[in-house]
């Protein structure tokens, strides 16, 4: 079995200040948070920022100009920049950040969809927080955008451009067929990093089937030259992280994807969902990727 690579993402454009006091807002927290997870085991950091005042997501570079720095500094983690932003931005503010940093690695979410996080999506949504009522409300009628179009636009800009490979989101089988088009285009170089999420509302839900499937057609459509890893959003992240690394996957941990350690238990930090998923999986036979490894694996620029 290859090493498990570990992602975590700290902070997210989806959770509020309000629902955890552990979540990281302000560049130093980011920069803590982010620097605790590399030394508890985690391989790349997928980062967001938030406005310092507020808590709620924010493209500005000059923000991620705050933290990246500390973080290269202090570990040699792997830096992954959003480009999915938070609920709303448009595509070039989603992108500004990546652009200005040319980072190793970014997202792309690989389809449109819509996200649903409101009362009524509780049953299928693996995220059953007590969340805003007005945020909610804003999620009836949204689509998270992410057409052919931007597709294009985005693998040009960031991978043609700066160099940057992706951590390619994948909320549903579909999108697994629209990554395999933009491979078609000629326009991404393998190996290709796959992540495949489970339990958003709009995407696939958090059933073990789906991952079984999800893997199988990953696996045919993209052959041995991709890495896949799994997310699965609020209680189920910590189970189906532990289900890819035994089926010979990687895995994403952090409060981005939820805000807990275990049942009622809000986790203490990202570096804490780090350690408990890490002497899992080691505990199970595995060994877990150092950056070194994941970047030689993902055929990162270093
Ligand atoms: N919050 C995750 C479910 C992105 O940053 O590009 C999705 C995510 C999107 O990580
Ligand atoms: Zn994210």
């Amino acid at each position: 079995m290859r090493p498990v690579i570990i992602t975590c993402a700290p902070t997210g454009g989806i959770h509020t200040p309000t629902m955890s006091e552990h979540l990281p807002i302000t560049p130093d927290e980011i920069a803590q948070a982010s620097i605790e997870a590399a030394e508890a085991g985690a391989a790349i950091i997928h980062l967001h920022a938030r406005n310092p005042a507020t808590g709620q997501p924010d493209p500005r570079p000059e923000l991620f100009q705050q933290f990246l720095p500390r973080i290269a500094a202090a570990c040699d983690a792997v830096v992954n920049v959003s480009t999915g932003g938070g609920l709303g931005m448009t595509r070039e503010e989603r992108l500004r950040a990546a652009v200005a940093t040319s980072p190793e690695m970014a997202s792309l979410n690989v389809g449109s969809m819509n996200f649903g996080i409101f009362p009524m999506a509780a049953k299928y949504s693996s995220w059953k927080y007590d969340w805003e009522p007005q945020f909610l409300e804003m999620t009836r009628d949204f689509i998270f955008r992410n057409t052919f179009a931007d597709l294009e636009y985005v693998v040009k800009e960031l991978g043609q451009g700066h160099g940057t490979k992706f951590e390619f989101e994948c909320y549903d089988l579909g999108h697994l067929y629209n990554l395999a088009w933009l491979i078609d285009q000629g326009w991404i170089e393998p190996p290709f990093f796959v992540q495949l999420v489970f339990g958003v509302l709009g995407g696939v839900g958090a059933d073990l089937d789906n991952l079984q499937h999800l893997h199988t057609i990953a696996d045919k459509l993209f052959g041995v030259d991709y890495e896949w890893s799994v997310l699965a959003a609020g209680r189920h992240q910590m189970p189906f992280a532990t289900s890819a690394a035994m089926l010979g996957g990687n895995l994403r941990v952090g409060l981005e994807d939820s805000l807990y350690l275990g049942p009622g238990e809000l986790a203490a930090s990202n570096a804490a969902q780090v350690r408990k998923i890490r002497g899992i999986v080691e505990s199970l036979g595995h060994r877990i990727a150092t950056p070194a490894e994941a970047r030689e694996r993902l055929g990162l620029k270093g």
